[in-house]
């Protein structure tokens, strides 16, 4: 098996942000139903998860690239975009549906969850693996969300401090990675 960051197999640092920026990620409910749509996503697609957060507005995921980047991110996208919104029809969240409304309706799609653009990094080298991870983790810091990242409920840092609880959201593919170093 290769090295999973190399030229060959780069890594994927993802960046998904909703639409307008809304907070549509605020809840621990939406939270976790955005965990268990990534978990979803990655059985599917195949690829491993290193590491993630989830922040009131957007995510952002470290994973392999089974296949072309894109499609890792549209599958991605697709699923939690389809278990939020059959959330919030569900529970007839009127309010939050109509932010999420396209001005023109395409593809039958009435709603959209995320902004068009979107941000796929290729991480090729182990250095640049680990500036992702921590960029990742220091998240919740930076928005003053919480004081130590391992405190923050929604991302992989307390795995990867090895002190993870026992109802950690998500489980992250660390011991899955093959270090060249070492
Ligand atoms: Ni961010």
């Amino acid at each position: 098996m290769k090295p999973t960051t190399s030229i060959d197999t780069p890594a994927l640092f993802i960046t998904a942000v909703a639409k307008d920026r809304l907070p549509v990620f605020r809840t621990d409910k939406l939270k976790t139903i955005t965990c268990a749509a990534i978990d979803e996503a990655r059985h599917s697609g195949q690829f491993l998860l290193f590491a993630y957060v989830i922040m009131p507005d957007h995510l952002h995921l470290l994973t392999t690239s089974p296949h072309r980047p894109s499609k890792v991110v549209q599958l991605i996208k697709g699923i939690i975009s389809r278990r939020v919104i059959g959330y919030l029809k569900d529970h007839e969240l009127q309010s939050s549906l109509q932010k999420l409304q396209h001005e023109a309706w395409k593809r039958n799609h009435r709603y959209s969850l995320w902004q068009h653009h979107s941000d796929v990094f290729l991480v090729t080298s182990e250095s640049t693996f680990m500036q992702k991870v921590n960029y990742l983790h220091l998240n919740p810091i930076r928005a003053e969300l919480s004081e130590r990242a391992t405190d923050y409920r929604w991302s992989s840092a307390r795995s990867w401090s090895r002190c993870p609880t026992e109802d950690e959201p998500l489980q992250v593919d660390i011991d899955k990675i093959i270090w060249r170093r070492s």
